[in-house]
């Protein structure tokens, strides 16, 4: 073996070791610290989207503004993001950097809650699901399809494809359960994945099988601590 062979075998294992697919039923990612470093990156390769569902349950108790989930493509740093706005207390939803806010929202602290996001590029429509309840639906002058290479990012929000995070918009936390799929799903799924029933796993990201990538401080932990 040449040196540059065994540099070549030592990066593939690295490669390797760094992105796997895990079954986190039960498993929430523990975000315990507040930089602009500590993240996950959940891997898909869906490269178009013309409808959107994300469905994720997060905890925190932080007082400032954070991404909760960020999608960039190539072209467009904020292609799908969900963003709470501290200053005026409204959850944001960004499509392809078009924003819609959502206010009069529950978002209390140190409790876990159901948020559920559609678009759908044919109408334009947005609408939030906060805790099972239905927001308004708004338009969004966003009405073709997100395209292009995605970075899905948890714990930072991106600025650039891949980069450009700032700790002041770090999540600090826990987070559950997401999932992503490429169409808007029906009022009766939403609820179902609200109550822990029954319902289909995302067809883009399914945390029941989820290929993801850990940098800095971030742990995967049981969601319940049972007391013996
Ligand atoms: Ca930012």
């Amino acid at each position: 073996f040449s040196s540059q062979m065994k540099l070549l075998i030592v990066v593939a294992m690295l490669a390797a070791r760094a992105a796997c697919i895990q079954d986190l039923s039960g498993k929430m990612f523990t975000f315990p610290v507040q930089n602009n470093r500590a993240r996950v990156r959940l891997i898909t390769n869906k490269q178009e989207f013309r409808a959107v569902t994300v469905c994720h349950r997060s905890f925190t108790d932080i007082k400032r503004d954070h991404g909760l989930f960020s999608l960039s493509t190539s072209g467009s740093a904020n292609s799908f993001l969900i963003f709470w706005d501290e200053t005026n207390k409204e959850m944001e939803a960004r499509v392809k950097e078009q924003k819609s806010e959502f206010r009069g929202l529950d978002y209390k602290p140190n409790m876990w809650h159901s948020i559920c996001t559609t678009w759908d590029s044919a109408t334009g429509i947005v609408q939030l699901w906060f805790n099972g309840r239905p927001t308004i639906r708004k338009f969004v002058p966003a009405t073709s399809a997100i395209t292009g290479s995605t970075m899905i990012i948890l714990g930072q929000e991106q600025d650039a494809h891949g980069g450009g995070f700032d700790i002041k918009q770090a999540f600090v936390g826990m987070m559950s359960d997401v999932h992503m799929w490429d169409y808007v799903l029906s009022s009766c799924e939403i609820q179902s994945y609200v109550d822990k029933l029954n319902f289909t796993p995302g067809n883009v990201l399914n945390w029941k099988a989820l290929e993801f990538e850990i940098t800095d401080k971030v742990l995967v932990e049981p969601k319940s601590i049972v007391c013996h």
